[in-house]
């Protein structure tokens, strides 16, 4: 407990050390733009917005930035939320900026594409100091979401109810709800934060709001749902979101026995398939699709996560009819066929085809 204690205070003389000299790198005039790995996860997102809070910018004066966007659908909830913007980051525009700020992540990540960095504050391991005018690369704690915390008290600024939450958010999943890599520090830090969030914008991050309308879908769906094969199919008609079928999809591949689910739903002018296999024989998801409708339409993916988005007009064109009650039918029979002869070529024999067979 004294080792905690004393090396705790040992970083908040450090803190602050570190906050003076960073706000005296950054003059008052500076373009500073703050660069994110590729796809930016919680922990990156929230780290650049309490630097930007830290250095008393906003996002003009201090954009974000990232190379590859935000895909994971949580995150996109997240982002969308608590209203973070980033751009896509291009070298040749970066190099306008007098400031470049790297988060959660090093300048070798970029490689060529961006090798200078004058800020970097991160908690991943294998870090060469030396590289940045400013560095605080702490790699025992959790999240860099931590560290900016730690900031963020030590340089007595206001954390809003926006910043709270996205700290809390980004600390919680970079240590998988304090269950991983996570040290006093991050708890603390998530103590400090967790009466300042919003449990509400919390809550719809983890679990985004379903439309009223789709009760009536789900329903609907789960009177047909039965499992053949291993195998669930269902198309829900016309949907509204495409995360529905998404949800759907894992929803339906956790119960008992089920190993492959294809679930279908008009969205637009697309019929839009999402597979989910916990692995019948040796099926790839990825391979089923696109043997089944690239030539129709987009498909692809891995072995236990695939979609396919199909122009309706394109189906009609190949199956006759876009009526909803022979979509769910022609997907069993497609998926069905499609699984048994990737069995039949791979030679495998799973225990459906035993036990029908004895
Ligand atoms: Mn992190």
């Amino acid at each position: 407990m004294c080792a905690a204690i004393f090396s705790n205070s040992m970083d908040q003389a450090l803190t602050r050390q570190k906050i003076r000299e960073l706000r005296a790198l950054v003059g008052d005039g500076d373009r500073v733009a703050i660069v994110l790995q590729d796809d930016p996860d919680p922990d990156a997102m929230s780290s650049a917005i309490a630097l930007r809070t830290l250095l008393g910018r906003n996002k003009l004066t201090t954009p974000i930035f990232a190379f590859k966007p935000v895909t994971r659908p949580e995150n996109r909830t997240m982002m969308h939320l608590l209203e973070i913007e980033i751009a896509e980051a291009e070298t040749q525009a970066l190099g306008v900026y007098d400031k470049i700020a790297m988060v959660d992540v090093e300048p070798p990540y970029f490689g060529d594409k961006l090798p200078r960095a004058d800020i970097v504050i991160d908690h991943h391991p294998g870090y060469v100091a030396g590289i940045a005018p400013f560095e605080d690369v702490r790699v025992g704690y959790g999240a860099t979401a931590t560290i900016m915390t730690e900031y963020l008290i030590s340089a007595a600024e206001h954390i809003s109810e926006r910043l709270a939450t996205a700290l809390l958010y980004g600390i919680r999943s970079d240590t998988l709800a304090l269950s991983r890599r996570v040290t006093e520090v991050d708890i603390e830090a998530f103590t400090h934060l967790y009466p300042l969030a919003n449990y509400n914008l919390l809550r719809q991050i983890d679990r985004p709001e379903l439309p009223l309308s789709f009760a009536r879908i789900l329903s609907r769906a789960m009177g047909r749902m039965n499992l053949r094969d291993g195998i669930v199919v269902l198309h829900l008609g016309v949907v509204e979101r495409d995360d529905l079928i998404v949800q759907m999809a894992d929803f339906c591949l956790q119960f008992e026995g089920v190993k492959l689910v294809a679930i279908a739903g008009k969205l637009g002018r697309d019929l839009v398939i999402a597979v989910r296999n916990h692995g019948v024989g040796h099926s790839h998801s990825g391979e089923i699709v696109k043997r089944l409708f690239n030539e129709i339409g987009s498909a692809g993916g891995h072995r236990n996560m695939a979609k396919a988005v199909i122009p309706l007009s394109a189906w009609r064109q190949r199956e006759g009819t876009t009526r909803d009650n022979a979509i769910e039918p022609r997907l069993r029979e497609l998926f069905t066929a499609a699984i048994l002869g990737e069995e039949d070529r791979t030679g495998s024999i799973d225990q459906r085809s035993t036990k029908n067979g004895a």
